[in-house]
């Protein structure tokens, strides 16, 4: 795809200049603006009040020293970041990432999307993102635990529960938060719901855990039946073996399919007789180990070096959940070639450009990672919610109103699809849809607000 409007084609090579050398952002804000190309026909007075040109600025970027000591009692230095990209629509909300990739490219592409995939919740959450090059394999509970608290020391001047709420991401999980929460009550002398995925002892909502990868299932489950389709009786490749790709499993299992694979960043795992979802929450979660450990304990499986390797499987339906750019144009042909018809993302824009298109050429049901893995952050903002009220909801009420949101969401997007003659496009419907609540409010509160 190619841009017909020349203010966005401007636009485009303007963010490209302004912002060099971030591949991921310029990926993410492309595909964005390929998308409002129908919505600013329509409504020239987005451009003359410079909406877009607003939205790919980020309101406010901190970046600073995190500087801890390991267990050896040497120093280490690592660099921290928080994009505080849009609150006309609530307080700045998005995880934290800690991985040895993450720079201000990758947080500002994932801060972007965040925008429009919070506006698509329903709920009053701005976008954000934030994170750190440092890599918490191999480091000791002690070391994360000082990290945590020395990322925190300079984090917390600038969040708040009306502010900036952060949660997790790659790397960040139940352990991370709980130390980051301890090191902004002791700085600030204040319980408030500033993080979201806390534990159930100190705020923490029940279904957060689950919730991206539940929610992801309950979108896609919609997506399927609008055409006749259901997971119940199907194959799934799952990419990951994080948060999101376990209880994308889980659900899976739960709504009938059979999931035949999963992966970590060295290789991945193939169980035709269906992925035991209890060991691999044993070696990845309980004892942080690599995946291939599975096979020790499931001699039929195999195990196959590299990740690419695993979208040669075929499947009925693919899950991509670990990270962005995992999926490219060949993994998404050879999905199409093996009868692959669904594929809906767990992670951050794990498909390429080039697979999206061969997704929507092909006639693939593809629910965007915007969209499809919204169920994260719309739990944290019923955590949110739960938090002001110093009241918890049960399971079974958070999960309802989880499911409720992601059914929404899909529908929302599809309809606008529609609506803008993109029918069956949900990459145009959840772009255009996450961006006209946020666009209308960006109008409402005028220009230097
Ligand atoms: P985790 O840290 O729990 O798991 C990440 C998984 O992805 C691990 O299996 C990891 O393998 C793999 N992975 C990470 N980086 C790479 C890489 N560069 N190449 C290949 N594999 C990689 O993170 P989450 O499950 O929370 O996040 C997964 C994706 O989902 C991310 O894109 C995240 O942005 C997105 N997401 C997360 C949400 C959440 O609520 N947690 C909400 C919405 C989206 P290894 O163990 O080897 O590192
Ligand atoms: O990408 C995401 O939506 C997340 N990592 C979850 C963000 C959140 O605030 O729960």
């Amino acid at each position: 795809m190619s841009f017909q409007n020349q203010t966005l084609a401007q636009l485009m090579d303007k963010v490209i200049q302004k912002n060099p050398a971030e591949l991921e952002f310029h990926q993410a804000v492309e595909e964005v603006l390929l998308s409002l190309e129908p919505v600013l026909e329509r409504h020239p007075e987005y451009i003359a009040a410079g909406i877009v040109e607003r939205l790919v600025e980020p309101e406010r970027i901190v970046m600073f020293r995190v500087s801890w000591v390991d267990d050896q009692n040497k120093v280490q230095v690592n660099r921290g970041f928080r994009v505080q990209f849009n609150s006309a629509i609530g307080p700045y909300k998005g995880g934290l990432r800690f991985h040895p990739s993450v720079n201000a490219g990758i947080i500002k592409f994932l801060g972007f999307e965040q925008i429009f995939k919070n506006s698509l919740t329903s709920l009053p959450m701005g976008g954000g993102k934030g994170g750190c090059d440092f890599d918490p394999k191999g480091k000791s509970d002690g070391e994360v635990m000082r990290f945590c608290q020395s990322f925190m020391t300079e984090l917390q001047r600038h969040i708040g529960p009306d502010t900036d709420v952060p949660a997790g991401d790659i790397g960040v999980g139940a352990r991370e938060i709980g130390f980051m929460y301890g090191q902004y009550k002791r700085l600030r002398n204040e319980f408030t719901g500033v993080l979201t995925g806390k534990g159930l002892t100190y705020g923490g909502s029940l279904v957060r855990t689950q919730a991206t990868g539940y929610g992801l299932c309950y979108f896609t489950e919609e997506m399927l039946q609008a055409k006749g389709k259901s997971f119940n009786g199907s194959t799934v490749v799952i990419s990951g073996s994080g948060n999101v790709a376990i209880y994308a499993t889980e659900k899976a299992y739960q709504l009938g399919a059979k999931v035949v694979a999963l992966s970590d960043s060295s290789g991945y795992i193939y169980d035709p007789q269906g992925v035991n979802l209890d060991t691999v929450v044993r070696i990845k979660e309980v004892e942080r180990k690599r995946i291939k450990e599975y096979v020790q304990f499931h001699s039929h499986a195999e195990y196959h070096e590299g990740c690419s390797g695993i979208w040669n499987i075929p499947c009925d339906i693919a899950l991509p959940c670990a990270t962005q750019n995992e999926l490219d144009g060949d993994a998404a042909k050879t999905l199409v070639a093996n009868g692959c018809y669904a594929v809906a993302e767990g992670a951050n824009m794990p498909s390429t450009p080039d697979a999206v298109e061969v997704f929507l050429q092909n006639k693939v049901l593809y629910g965007p990672a915007k969209a499809a893995n919204a169920g994260g952050v719309a739990t944290s903002g019923l955590e949110m919610s739960q938090n002001s009220m110093r009241y918890s909801w049960t399971f079974e009420e958070v999960d309802a109103k989880l499911k409720d949101i992601m059914v929404n969401i899909y529908k929302n997007a599809s309809t606008v699809a529609k609506e803008y003659g993109y029918e069956d496009n949900l990459v145009v419907g959840a772009n255009i849809a996450g961006f006209l609540k946020v666009a209308n409010a960006m109008l409402a509160q005028g220009v230097a607000y």
